[in-house]
Formats: C-alpha cells, structure tokens, sequence
C-alpha cells in the first residue's frame, strides 16, 4: 500500500534555516512519496502537483522531524538498584567496578540471558523510548564481551526494530569493559576483540559501528587505538565513550580518527574540543549519566557552542549510570544542567543526533530527500518539549511516512 500523502494543517520545526533555531514554518505541508520528504514549506506554496494526493490532517498539531536517541545500551538483562543503594551510601562508581559490580555485573546477566530473554527485556524498555516521538535509537553491545554473546546482543539491537516499529543502529562496543575471565590481561582481550570479534561481526554484518569506553577504569588511548584501527580496515566508523570521568585525552583521540562522535566529555579540555571542530566529530552529551553520577564537573559547552562542535542529546540508557527511557527528560536536563538551549536541545535529539550516527544526509530534517520520519505533538510550541519534566505530548509517531500504531 502506498504512503505517499501530503500532511497538512501543522506546524512545522524543520531544523533546516529559516527564520528561527527551530526552521519553524507555520500552516504548512509535507509531502511524503515512496517513504522520503518530497516537499516541505507553507500550505499555500504547495506545488499544484500534490493537491490532488491523498491528505492527512495533522489537527493543528506541530510536526517535527522523529527524534533520534543515539547513545544507548537499551539491550540488556538484569538490574542495578542494588549497586544505586551502595551508592547512595557512599560507595563511588569507580570502587564498585573494581569490586567485581558495576558493568561486570551487568555482564553476568546478559550473558545468562537466553537472546528471547533478553529481547523480551530489551523491548520492555525501548517501547518506553519510542513512545515519546523517537523513530531511531542507536543501541550498543557491550554487555556480551565474548564473541558469541557480543553477536547474541547485536541480533537482539537487529530484531528490535520490527518489534518496536523503530529505526535502529547497532554498534559494537566489545572494548566496555574487563571481561572477569581476562583480568590483568587487558592487552590479550583488546587482541580477541580486534582479531575475533570484529571480524565475526563484520561478516555476518551486526554493526553499523563501532565504539570503545576510554578510561583508566577500562581502555587505555594504546588499547582503543587498536580497537579504532581494526574497525577502520573493516570499513567501519567509529565513535568514543571519552573523557567521561577523567581527561584521558579520549575525545582527542576520537577526533584523530574522525570519529562520528565523541559522548560524555565532562572533562575535555579546550584543545580536544578544539581537535572535535576540526574533526567535525559531534560531541554527545549524556545529561541522564552525568545526573545519576552526581557529578558536578560540566561538559564544556561554551566551548564547543564558541568553536561551532555539533552537541547532540542521549539517554545513555544503561542499567548502571543512566536507567533512563525519556529522551523528553534529557531535553529538560540538557537545559537546566547543562545550560543548552531548548533550541540547541532539540537540534541535539534531531539533525546532531542523526550527524553522530552518519546520518545526516538521511534523518534529523524535515527536507526534500530524507526519510519522512515524523513526530506529532500536542504543544503551543517546541520549547514545551523542553519544558515538562514527565510530560509526553507526543500523539503520533510516523515511519517512512507510514502512521505508527502505537
Ligand atoms: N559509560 C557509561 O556511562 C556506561 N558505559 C560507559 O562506558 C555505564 C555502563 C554501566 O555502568 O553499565
Ligand atoms: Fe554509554
């Protein structure tokens, strides 16, 4: 059946120029043919060519384009309120890692989890991300850390898109964390990810890239240059869990490499942000983490705002740092934590969300040309969606301009 209409009476946020950070256009169109924008601008512009396609009346609603969540670590099993607890009674991030918890935690249950299992729990909560206007979510690997479970996690990220009606892009992130079995060899299991991991999923096509966690708590700059260079030969991008708890130089390093994105960057100095501008690597922030981890050291936005680095919004979601399925919420966070703008807040869950996962000439804008992904949303105007902590506005989610049923 086909889904070529044209979509009427809404206002549009484009995030493509015009007249304000949002590309707002109001009373317009978007005409939709074969699954792409055809046409986007003001009802009464619209070429007489479409006035006799089918219309969809959007009720006076705004039309953005879907969001994007593009750092998360929805699959996997188990939780971590234990581990939430300990901290809350004074027990740091880093001591509960090196204890055995943490991450490796979470890797016990993942790799006890049958792929149905962990499919089941995955899709519990990216049903709960979809629902707030998201048409893609990136979801990592990371959980596995052996071959066979790594793959287990990247087929569940694969057959979740179907199941949740949701673009998804999968990225192996082998290089999270010290499997138990390789303690004190690090070097030996960065090799088992390059030389056997990689490869594997490569072949059978699992990742669309490929991200390391660079920390003194996992992965040195040495380890993850490796990483970076086997997943350049196998023709993958790559992207960097940086600078996250420490200024390991990490979003240095993802700008040498010219990663799609460096995330976290609490402390990145000003020569690495300066590095990302050059690189055109976009900086992910990740508000949800930086709120459960109590951390008070700010990723520098100033500095990435003055050298023109494209910021985009995650959830991070992950059991450990960031239990968090709303990408509305981060919004918020990204305001009042960080100090974005809801403007810059949104471009960072839409056009800079798309740009961090390679994108950007396919999603994140309302134009001529990428998919008609589409959020509706029942607001007076798009900094709402900034706004309301726990609201969910969203009354329609369109894919490939086929209206979601959910
Ligand atoms: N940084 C994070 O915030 C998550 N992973 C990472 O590399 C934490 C993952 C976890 O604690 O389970
Ligand atoms: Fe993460």
């Amino acid at each position: 059946m086909s889904h070529d209409a044209v979509w009427l009476n809404a206002s549009l946020a484009t995030f493509d120029g015009g007249s304000d950070a949002y590309g707002t256009i109001t009373d317009g169109a978007v005409a939709v043919r074969d699954g792409r924008i055809a046409w986007v601008g003001k009802r009464i512009d619209l070429p007489a060519s479409w006035r006799a396609a089918k219309q969809r009346d959007c009720s006076g609603y705004w039309l953005t384009p879907g969001l994007i969540d593009c750092h998360t670590h929805v699959v996997h099993a188990g939780s971590r309120a234990g581990e939430f607890e300990q901290r809350l009674n004074g027990e740091s991030y880093e001591a509960i890692a090196k204890a055995g918890g943490g991450i490796v935690s979470t890797v016990r249950a993942t790799r006890a989890a049958s792929e149905e299992q962990l499919m089941a729990q995955s899709l519990h909560r990216l049903k709960r991300i979809v629902a707030e206007g998201v048409t893609r979510v990136e979801i990592k690997s990371g959980y596995g850390l052996t071959t066979v479970d790594e793959c287990k996690m990247l087929r569940v990220a694969t057959r979740l898109a179907e199941a949740a009606s949701v673009r998804v892009s999968r990225t192996f992130l082998g290089a999270h964390a010290l499997p138990p079995e390789y303690a004190g060899r690090a070097d030996d299991y960065v090799t088992l990810v390059c030389e056997e991991m990689l490869p594997a999923i490569a072949a059978e096509n699992l990742a669309d890239a490929v991200d390391a966690f660079c920390e003194n708590i996992a992965f040195s700059l040495e380890q993850t240059t490796r990483v970076f260079k086997a997943a350049q030969a196998l023709g993958l991008p790559v992207k960097l869990h940086a600078d996250q708890l420490t200024d390991g130089g990490g979003a240095a390093l993802a700008a040498a490499f010219g990663a799609l994105s460096a995330d976290h960057l609490e402390y990145s100095s000003a020569t690495a942000v300066a590095a990302l501008a050059k690189a055109g690597t976009v900086a992910v922030l990740l508000p949800g983490a930086f709120y459960m981890l109590r951390e008070t050291q700010l990723p520098p936005v100033d500095l990435l705002r003055q050298a023109g680095v494209r910021m985009a919004i995650s959830t991070d979601c992950n059991p450990g740092t960031s239990p968090c399925t709303s990408l509305l919420l981060m919004l918020n966070m990204a305001c009042t934590l960080f100090r974005l703008t809801p403007a810059e807040a949104l471009q960072g869950v839409t056009c800079n969300a798309a740009a961090a996962l390679g994108l950007e000439h396919e999603a994140g804008r309302l134009k001529p040309g990428l998919v008609a992904d589409f959020a509706l949303w029942d607001i007076a105007r798009p900094a709402q969606l900034a706004y309301a902590m726990g609201a969910n506005p969203c009354v329609g989610r369109v894919l490939g301009g086929r209206l979601c049923r959910d």
